[in-house]
Order: structure tokens, then sequence, then C-alpha cells
């Protein structure tokens, strides 16, 4: 690490306007040489009895980013997601935190409004109607300044900033203005669409060009990488190919960066003889039945978790299956709850489990076990460990971090995985029996199909999965992110901060 200079001032020129009326220029304390930006902080508040305070918020994402942001003298800067609430922590686990707050109006307009009801359905293929008003427009403006101003302040001259998903889509453009020092890095976990449904978004050249402010961007999958470059040249003027454009007399990297989950961290997990054991109660408690079913979603409408509800109910009017020797746990976590479409997706799957369960449940022996709630990580591994065949069944999916950890929890090369073809994993998981989540008929047939399979076509499936997902974890995706952005020409401050021979030639 490298000490800084304590005083950052606006390039003179740069045009920039503030939204803080009177607020004194980018003056904060030291600059960090490496800035992680998203909606988010990694840390949420609890209210919860015995359990108050601000707490880590669980996932391999945040473990792979902080472990970056310790080597590098970072920061995060996020939401911390809540409107009333006290102060985060300016630190926290050794990484400095930084928060952007957003008013109740923001909230409705900016989070509920242009990002989860404009982005999101127009991304994951419009499976939901994508709402488009001028107000949210504004106000998701408006919020990304605001971004882009705290990130301003916060960086090191010549710094590093790696802005992630679709929420933040303006901010490297905005950034670009305020600090053309820095190294812009931008990251989509979600899918970039294709043509035929972003030429919808009433600001499609804003969202480009905000995009394009970025030295780096990155996607699960080249799919999303050669769909941005290509609605770029058509409406932007940028010229170049599917991995590098050339836009205003700047070079932008475009790739693929598939993310992964912590390999090691899980592997450790589902070897530990405590959850091993809290596995084979769950089974036992089931009343150890031949197969145990498992979905693991957001509670989210691209997840197609009522389709597999629907197969399953299907197979059991048929008697293909039956309640007393196949169950299945749905495990639901509760997500963007003010909305109204999420509202009605609980509503509806809700009302599915109880109709299944009341025609095909016996007493004592439910169909399915449904749980609306989020649970530990350990309990989480200990149902991977127990369940035969995980169903992973999204219409869209960036990539589903669900069927990297279920594969990583299976070392003794049993458990069977359905896999949707439109979530990113499939592009990796090959042994997994992919399915068109919109064709009932095929989702009952690889159900069906993993029920019979022996134990070589399984443990030959598993072998091929979990080679594919230990060759690279969290660890490595974060790390190649990282590296190809110092490839950036003017990022020599990252590169004199791993190599000191490397001198630094930023201001
Ligand atoms: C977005 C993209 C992309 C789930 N239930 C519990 C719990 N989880 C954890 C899982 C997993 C994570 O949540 C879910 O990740 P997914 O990848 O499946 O889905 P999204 O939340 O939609 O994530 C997605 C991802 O970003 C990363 O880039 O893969 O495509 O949509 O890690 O373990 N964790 C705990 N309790 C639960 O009940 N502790």
């Amino acid at each position: 690490m490298t000490s800084q200079s304590n005083l950052y001032l606006l390039p003179a020129g740069s045009g920039a306007q503030t939204s803080d009326e009177g607020a004194a220029p980018w003056t904060d304390e030291q600059g960090a040489d490496l800035v992680v930006v998203a909606n988010r902080l990694p840390v949420r508040h609890s209210s919860s009895p015995g359990d108050e305070g601000w707490l880590p918020s669980p996932g391999g994402l945040v473990s792979a980013l902080t472990s970056s942001l310790q080597d590098l003298n970072g920061l995060w800067i996020g939401w911390p997601g809540a409107i009333d609430h006290e102060e985060p922590p300016e630190s926290y686990g050794g990484i400095r935190l930084k928060a952007v707050n957003i008013s109740a109006e923001e909230y409705e307009e900016f989070y509920l409004g242009f990002s989860n009801a404009t982005i999101w359905p127009l991304y994951h293929d419009a499976i939901r109607s994508p709402t488009y008003h001028r107000k949210w427009w504004h106000t998701y403006r408006n919020v990304n300044m605001r971004f882009a101003e705290a990130i301003a302040r916060s960086v090191a001259p010549g710094g590093t900033v790696w802005i992630h998903d679709y929420q933040l889509q303006l901010v490297p453009q905005m950034l670009r203005v305020l600090r053309p020092d820095v190294v812009i890095g931008f990251f989509f976990h979600i899918p970039f669409p294709p043509s035929e449904l972003f030429m919808q978004l009433p600001w499609r050249r804003e969202i480009l060009t905000g995009l394009l402010g970025a030295d780096l961007i990155g996607f699960q999958l080249h799919s999303g990488a050669s769909n941005f470059s290509r609605l770029a040249r058509r409406l932007t003027g940028a010229s170049g190919t599917d991995s590098g454009l050339t836009f205003e007399g700047r070079d932008i990297r475009v790739g693929a960066f598939p993310i992964s989950v912590d390999c090691r961290l899980i592997a450790e997990k589902a070897a530990d003889p405590a959850i091993r054991a809290r596995a084979k109660e769950i089974r036992e408690g089931l009343g150890n039945p031949e197969f145990l079913l498992l979905g693991v979603d957001r509670l989210d409408y691209t997840k197609g978790i009522q389709q597999r509800i629907k197969a399953v109910s299907e197979m059991l009017a048929d008697g293909t299956l039956s309640a007393e020797r196949q169950v299945m746990i749905q495990v639901a976590v509760p997500s963007r709850e003010s909305d109204a479409h999420y509202e009605q997706e609980r509503h509806d799957l809700e009302r599915a489990v109880g109709e299944v369960n009341g025609e095909y449940g016996l007493v004592g022996h439910p169909a399915i076990h449904y749980l609306h709630k989020n649970l530990p990580f350990d309990e989480l591994i200990a149902l991977y460990l127990a369940a035969d065949i995980m169903l992973v069944t999204p219409f869209r999916d960036g990539m589903n971090l669900v069927a990297k950890e279920y594969v990583m929890c299976r070392s003794d090369m049993t458990g069977k995985l359905i896999l949707s073809e439109f979530a990113g994993a499939a592009s990796e998981l090959r042994g997994a029996y992919l399915v068109n989540p919109h064709d009932l008929d095929g989702i009952k047939e690889a159900i069906l199909h993993a029920m019979n399979s022996g134990p070589k076509e399984t443990r030959d499936r598993m072998s091929r999965m979990r080679r594919a997902t230990i060759r690279r974890d969290v660890y490595d995706w974060a790390k190649g992110f990282l590296s190809a952005l110092q490839q950036t020409p003017h990022a020599t401050r990252l590169r004199a901060l791993e190599d000191p021979s490397i001198e630094s030639t930023t201001p």
C-alpha cells in the first residue's frame, strides 16, 4: 500500500455539476486506491432481538470483493438498504464503508421503479412487461449522479473504481466527467438483452453512453458482451468489435467474466460433521424419502419456481411421483416485498403449493415443504447435501450461483442437477440435465431421467460439473476482472501497488 494525498481537487473545466447545492468540492479524507460501488453496502442492519446492529451480508461475492479491498486500501460505496436507519459503521471487517442514502420517494422511483420494474424485467426477456415512466428515469439519473459524486470525492488520484450492476448504468460516464484520471470497470450480474428487447427502452442511447464511460465492461456471458457491443455500434457511433470498442476517442474493452462461488468454503462446510449430521436429520424428518427434490431461489418471477411446482404437480397427478416416496422442498427467500409483481408472485406460488398439498399430500406427508424465509448458510448447505435432485429452472438468469453451490457440495459425486438452458451457469455445467423452462413436458422428462439414472451416469455428470466449477472460483473471478482492468493504459496506479517496480504516472 502507498500513502495518499489527502486532498483531491476537481480537475478544472470538467464541467461537473454537483447535486448538493453549495457542497464543498471533492475534498474528502484520504482517497481509496480501489473503490467498489454497488447498490448495496456489504452490511445490513438487523433489528432481531439479540442480533441487533450491523451484520455482514452473506455471500461469496462480498467475501471475494472484501479480500481485494483489504489488499488494496479499498472502500465500498453503496446504499445501506433502508430509508430510516442509523448510519452504518465507517468500516466493517477491515474495509472502509461509505453510504449513499436515498429518500422514500427515490426508493419508489429509482429502486422499485426504474431498476426493478423497468430494467430488471426488460433485461430478463421481458417475462413481465417492463414499465416506462419518465419520472422514474429522472430519479434514476439523479441517484446515479449522487453515486458518481460520492465516488469522485473518495477515490485517490489515478485510483480504480469497480461499479456493479444494473442500478448504476449511468455512473461510469458521470464519473468519467468528474474524474477523468480514474480507471473505471463495470460488471453486469444480470443478462444484457438482445437488441429486439433493448430497443424498447426510451432512454436506450443514454444508457449505452452511460456504460461507455467505463474502461472495461464485463458480462456473465459472451452473448451479453456481444449484445452490448452491437447495440453500442448501432446507436452511439462507437466502432470496433465484440471485445473492444472505440468511443469519443477512448478505447473500451468488453468481455465475459463468469462469476462463481467460494468453492473451498463450500467444500469445507459440506465436509463438516455437524452439517452432515443435520443433512441426515433433515432426511429422517421427512421419512427418508426415495428422492428429495430441492429448489432454492429468491422469490422472483424470473426464477421459474411455479413452472417446477407445476411439473411436480403433474407428476403427482399421473402417479410418477407420490408424496410418501418423493418429497420436494422449496425455499423461497423474501425479496423486493414492497413491489406489487413480487407480492403477486408470492400469492400465486403459495396458492399453487397449497393446492398441490391439498390434492396429493397425506397426513404427515405433504408433497411440497415450502419455506418463505432466509436460512442460515449452514442450513442451506445441509439442504444441498440432503437433496438428491436440485431443480434450477429460471426463465432467464445472469449466472445462478445456487446451481454451482449444489455442485460444490457433492464431493461424493452423487446428486443430480436439473438446470435451465437460460441460466448463465448452463454454459459451464454441461453435465446437468438441461431443460427449457417453458417446456413442462421437458422438465418432467428430465426429472424422470434424473430419478432413473444409474450411479455411473450420475458420477460422470457430477464430476464434469465439479471440474468446470472448481476451475475458477469467485476469488479467481474478482482477480480476473481486476487484472483485466489493470491492462487499461492509464491504470498505472493499480499496477504500481501490486508491483512497486512500476512507477505510477498519475497526478
Ligand atoms: C444475481 C443474478 C447471478 C439463497 N437463499 C438463501 C441464500 N441464498 C444465496 C445463495 C446464492 C445467492 O443467494 C443467490 O444467487 P443467485 O445467483 O442464485 O441469484 P440472484 O440473487 O438473482 O443473483 C444471478 C448473481 O447475481 C451473482 O452474479 O448469479 O444471475 O440474478 O449465493 O446461496 N443464502 C442464505 N440463506 C438463504 O436462505 N444464507
